[in-house]
């Protein structure tokens, strides 16, 4: 899962320095292997070769290498430089406003949805199983939204070297009528924008989003941080008709711990053991269609240096996070957290009738380890069956897709 493929740079530029020093060993090898052949030749009375040509072989060859691990060095340092330096295209006149538009990619996918009448030009920047990215997509669908999507390299990141935000999912929302585009950060704040837009029909975009305002920070590693405020919040122009406060408590409560509980039980569950980390990156290489989008070098080495990579920091985020030792447990402990929850609402789901947000985050995030044995697991030791089913039926047929439709070109 891509959710901690942030870190596979240090790990791929780090294998890369010892495949130089691997080559440096190498040549210096070749020296020693290069004398044993000259005692062996004198006992055998051949000719013995001329050390200065064994000399100048050696160096020749030793140079090859040398050029060899200069050039890789070059190109690391070029691939290093690329991701570590966005091309800001920051925002101007409200946080989320953009100086220009970004640059034009193929889309990996485009969703239509001929109920959409938002007039809204949605363009997801995702990973195809980053939790974060399938919560908003789980989203998008439920509504019935129209949006084409830009599957990100998670080694290069070519697609969002525009950008200084360092993450995804993120949204490019072109406002229609305007000449205004805005980039959408962060799956929460999205969602509760996005949410807001469909709930007023006064409201547009643009406004709406300075309801989010953001805030740097330094936190206490020395590493920039954003917050953005309220995006736990729906904004309303007024009481919303048909639902309770207790109602908007208890959703934001729940997406609130999908986001600081739940999903991280995901990732040590999903690289639990080498075999199933390998698999998992297989599975996300399969749906992420990743063979279509990526060299060959670079699938590669995000599934094998990934996988390595991931069954190392998911021990980590166990102790981190707190985990049983069996880390099943705290899969199945908080799953069930949320089922009971859902028994003692007794509605088909937390939203009612209809999912709301809480059901869709918890689905969203799911469906990012669907593929793997850790979901089969789940699925054979839990009761998440039926209310999964459903939630995957409704998302599918854009249950909620009146919401886009009666939305007119109010954006
Ligand atoms: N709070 C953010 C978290 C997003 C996040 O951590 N995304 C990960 C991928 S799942 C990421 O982009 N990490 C940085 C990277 O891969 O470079 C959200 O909800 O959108």
């Amino acid at each position: 899962m891509s959710v901690y493929v942030k870190r596979l740079f240090p790990y791929f530029s780090r294998n890369g320095s010892v495949l130089c020093r691997n080559i440096k060993v190498g040549s210096e090898r070749y020296g020693l292997e290069g004398q044993s052949v000259l005692r062996c030749a004198a006992t055998v009375k051949s000719p013995p070769p001329k050390p200065s040509s064994w000399r100048r072989y050696g160096k020749l060859v030793g140079m090859g290498f040398g050029v060899g691990a200069l050039a890789t060095g070059v190109y690391m340092y070029d691939i290093y430089k690329r991701v570590t330096t966005p091309i800001a295209n920051p925002s101007e006149g409200g946080e989320y406003v953009l100086r220009e538009a970004p640059p034009s990619f193929t889309p990996s996918r485009r969703i239509q949805v001929p109920t959409d009448t938002t007039g809204l030009k949605i363009t997801l920047f995702q990973y195809q199983t980053c939790p974060f990215c399938c919560k908003v997509r789980a989203f998008l669908d439920y509504f019935g939204f129209s949006y084409d999507v830009i599957e990100v390299n998670s080694v290069t990141r070519t697609q969002t070297r525009w950008t200084d935000y360092r993450k995804v999912p993120f949204l490019v929302v072109q406002i229609p009528n305007t000449d205004v585009i805005l980039q959408l950060k962060d799956s929460t704040m999205i969602i509760s924008v996005l949410q807001s837009f469909l709930d007023n029909n006064t409201s547009n975009l643009p406004d709406l989003v300075k309801c989010y305002p953001t805030m740097v920070y330094t936190d206490e590693e020395g590493e920039k941080r954003i917050e953005i405020m309220n995006r736990y919040f729906l904004m309303y122009g007024q009481h919303p008709s048909g639902r309770t406060k207790e109602d908007i408590v208890e959703e934001r409560k729940w997406r609130k711990w999908v986001d600081d509980v739940f999903v991280h039980v995901l990732s040590p569950n999903v690289y639990r053991t080498t075999k199933e980390a390998f698999q998992a990156f297989e599975w996300f290489s399969k749906v992420g269609d990743w063979e279509e989008h990526f060299a060959t070098w670079e699938r590669l080495l995000v599934v094998y240096v990934g996988a390595v990579a991931m069954f190392l920091i998911g021990k980590n985020l166990k102790r981190r996070h707190q985990l049983k030792d069996d880390v099943r447990c705290s899969f199945y402990e908080e799953t069930n957290v949320w089922l009971k929850a859902l028994k003692k609402k007794g509605t088909k789901f937390m939203g009612g009738d209809q999912p709301n947000l809480s059901d869709l985050a918890v689905y969203g995030i799911l469906t990012a380890v669907e593929g793997c044995d850790a979901f089969q697991d789940l699925k054979n030791n839990t009761k998440i069956t039926p209310w999964f089913e459903r939630m995957k039926e409704v998302v599918i047929q854009h249950g909620g897709a009146t919401s886009t439709g009666e939305k007119g070109s109010a954006a």
